[in-house]
């Protein structure tokens, strides 16, 4: 039995986006969270016809958005045929059960599109396992309505709705390979372990950040061989750890999968391997889309997320990327306002650069160079490097 088949997002499926936001919200903060929604949506390969948010103070226990909206989506969808309904949230088993009566049409939350992105992008066993093990961690209290959705696919002989005892079957069958999955979780990370402790007392320094904002691109800039970079949301999601040397200290570079606002909690909880590279690196390199207009939240998110998986409080620097496109007009001006004020106000270590065009790429290694160094001089303190 495959996880998510009913979920699946095709090529030729036509979505709108629904989202609330808490009367207040910035509008355009609003609509830069269904900007990305539609950027996830678009990763997973469907296309978006519509948007609708609505303002509510919290989205409704019983259908996410109020009755008035929702036969406003219900009637668009009918006369546009819109095949899939998008959620900019994760929604109850109920929640997903009373739309899907209202709309007719397949509905999708925020986090199995998270998970679709993911399943399509895992390429290690170790990936695999991880989202393998979150999709059914997702599905277990959704069950009831799989079974309904069969039954509706195969014809639904007698249309009485699956009986519990089905459900208990299908169940025990989940639980047992959750059970499996974490038990191969257990073996990877037992292997990874062993491997990292072979690496010997080596600095660590890993790149995070929010996702698509250049990691991989710096990686591939740091240390000088390919690794895969393409604008689309999580492109990557296996860890991978390179050897560089910036004039002669050695040190070992991670990129890893990226961070999101309201990342599923089930996704953080199965990659907790994927994620000790994080926590048990020296330093970090916090990489920032500086040419998005909502980059300061985007640091928040990434902050919090470190916390949450307990990787908070390294030495960290700043990496704001992508000043090429901020080059001109206005923009530029900008850059360099910000640039100033950002440097008078933070104590945290912070350079500007691109990864794409390598501007500024020295100055970003001078100053790796002196942070990797103070870690290096700890570690072998009778070492006498230059610098
Ligand atoms: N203009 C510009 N584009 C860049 C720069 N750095 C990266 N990009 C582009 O931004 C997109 C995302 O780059 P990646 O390196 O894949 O980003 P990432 O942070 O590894 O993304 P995920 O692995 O998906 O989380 C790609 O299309 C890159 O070519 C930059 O300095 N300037
Ligand atoms: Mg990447």
């Amino acid at each position: 039995m495959k996880p998510v088949s009913h979920f699946k997002v095709n090529a030729t499926e036509k979505a709108v986006l629904v989202g609330v936001a808490p009367r207040g919200t910035d509008a355009a903060v609003a609509e830069e969270h269904l900007d990305e929604l539609e950027f996830l949506a678009h990763t997973a390969g469907a296309g978006t016809e519509k948007r609708f948010l609505q303002k509510l103070e919290y989205p409704d226990p019983k259908t996410y958005v109020g009755s008035g909206k929702l036969s406003e989506i219900t009637s668009y969808c009918k006369a546009s045929n819109i095949t899939l309904v998008i959620f900019d949230d994760e929604l109850s088993p109920s929640q997903i059960r009373n739309l899907e009566k209202a709309f007719k049409i397949k509905v999708l939350d925020r986090t199995n599109l998270i998970l679709d992105i993911f399943a399509r992008r895992a390429r290690t066993a170790q990936a695999k396992t991880q989202v393998e093990l979150a999709q059914y961690q997702y599905l277990m209290p959704r069950l009831t309505r799989m079974w309904t959705h069969l039954e509706k696919q195969q014809g639904g002989i007698g249309m009485r709705g699956p009986g519990e005892k089905e459900i208990e079957t299908d169940r025990r069958v989940i639980r047992n390979k959750i059970n499996k999955l974490k038990e191969d979780l257990r073996k990877i990370d037992r292997q990874n372990f062993q491997q990292r402790k072979s690496r010997g007392n080596i600095v660590r320094v890993a790149l995070v950040g929010y996702t698509n904002v250049g990691k991989s691109t710096l990686m591939t800039r740091l240390s000088r061989s390919e690794v895969f970079a393409e604008n689309k949301l999580f492109a990557t999601l296996d860890t991978t750890v390179r050897k560089v040397v910036i004039r002669d200290i050695p040190f070992l570079l991670s990129d890893t999968v990226g961070f999101i606002r309201k990342l599923p909690h089930h996704l953080v909880e199965s990659f907790k391997s994927t994620l000790d590279e994080l926590r048990e690196s020296d330093i970090i390199l916090h990489v920032i889309d500086v040419s998005l207009d909502n980059f300061e939240d985007h640091i928040k998110v990434v902050n919090q997320t470190l916390v949450d998986i307990g990787a908070a409080d390294k030495p960290t620097m700043h990496v704001f990327n992508k000043v090429d496109l901020m080059r001109d007009g206005p923009d530029a001006m900008h850059a360099a306002d910000f640039r100033k004020s950002w440097m008078a106000g933070s104590d945290t270590p912070a350079v500007f650069i691109s990864a794409a065009t390598g501007e500024h790429m020295d100055e970003l290694k001078e100053k790796l160079f002196e942070m990797v160094r103070r870690d290096h001089m700890r570690r072998y303190p009778h070492y006498l490097g230059q610098g």
